[in-house]
């Protein structure tokens, strides 16, 4: 089902509202999905143009790299540019506004921490500050030989380039790599860890434009449901985690999230 075919405006379950209202810890776990409405492809999306050929999870991988470097740094590169010409949608934008709306319906203090899958800026540049990247940054090159951070010679270039060198580490002669996590590299322990104790802690987790293929992001929401957790489905499809959570709520990020935050203000008469 696409986004178009989602009834606009969606009617907020019932039992969503009823769990964030006693809520005191909410988790947002977003995956490609919360970008879609800011134009930012998904995986799931067949890349268009001169990506169309190629395979995100090839190009997204060591193996990738290996065999052309300068191919890979190029399709990197392309996506900085469609994430820098993108905007936060109203479904970023809701994000912040939640624990306000639920601690006043609530009458207590409410934390809200996100878990990102995604490798874009949009949830900060859309005011979120508490943001668990699980998966790197398009923004934060790193040298592929020191692991020291990198900085970008310039902006990404305005047309699609099929080869692009890498730039060259200041510190030592290697060459700088995307600061993502590839098919078959281990996450950040940090982020892992820190994801694993927020949903640990938490009293509601929503996950938001997922597939739920890719692990072992997939495994948070089954942790959290096995760990007593109240856990709902923001997607306009049923995905690999429909049958996992509480309640999938069929409808998009752009739309629901507002949708959410104004049954929350609602609540509170
Ligand atoms: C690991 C950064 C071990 C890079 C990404 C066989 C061989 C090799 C590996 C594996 C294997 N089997 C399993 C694995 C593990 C593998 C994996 O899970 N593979 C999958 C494909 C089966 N995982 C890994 O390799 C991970 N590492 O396991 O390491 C290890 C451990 C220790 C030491 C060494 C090694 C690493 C995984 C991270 C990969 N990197 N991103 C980059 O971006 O270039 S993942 C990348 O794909 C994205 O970040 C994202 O996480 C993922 C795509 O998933 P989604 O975000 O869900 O997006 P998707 O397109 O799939 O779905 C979009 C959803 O949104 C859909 O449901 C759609 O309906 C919905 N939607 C659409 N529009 C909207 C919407 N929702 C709301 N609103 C809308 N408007
Ligand atoms: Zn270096």
């Amino acid at each position: 089902m696409t986004a178009s075919a989602v009834p606009n405006p969606p009617v907020v379950p019932a039992a969503l509202l009823n769990a964030l209202r006693q809520a005191h810890r909410l988790v947002i776990l977003t995956g490609a999905g919360m970008s879609a409405e800011s134009g930012v492809p998904t995986f799931r999306d067949a890349m268009h143009g001169l990506w169309e050929q190629f395979d995100p999870a090839e190009l997204a991988s060591q193996e990738g790299w290996d065999v052309d470097r300068d191919r890979v740094w190029a399709w990197y590169e392309w996506r900085r540019r469609l994430v820098q010409l993108a905007r936060p949608n109203a479904g970023h934008l809701a994000i912040p506004r939640l624990a306000k709306a639920i601690g006043e319906l609530s009458g207590h203090d409410v934390k809200v921490d996100l878990i990102t899958q995604n490798v874009d800026d949009l949830h900060e540049r859309g005011g979120s500050r508490r943001v668990v990247h699980l998966h790197g940054s398009l923004f934060e090159p790193r040298c592929y030989l020191c692991g020291r951070q990198g900085q970008f010679t310039g902006p990404p270039p305005v047309e699609a380039v099929e080869k692009i060198p890498p730039p060259k580490c200041k510190h030592c002669n290697g060459v700088l790599r995307p600061g993502v996590v590839w098919f078959g590299e281990g996450l950040p322990d940090h982020a892992w860890s820190h994801a694993e104790q927020l949903v640990t802690d938490c009293d509601v987790l929503l996950v938001v434009g997922t597939s739920g293929v890719v692990y072992p992001a997939a495994r948070l929401p089954v942790m959290a449901r096995a760990n007593g957790k109240w856990v709902y489905e923001i997607n306009p499809t049923r995905s690999e985690l429909s049958d996992k959570v509480h309640l999938h709520w069929q409808t998009t990020a752009a739309i629901g999230l507002p949708e959410l935050v104004t049954a929350l203000q609602l609540q509170v008469g």
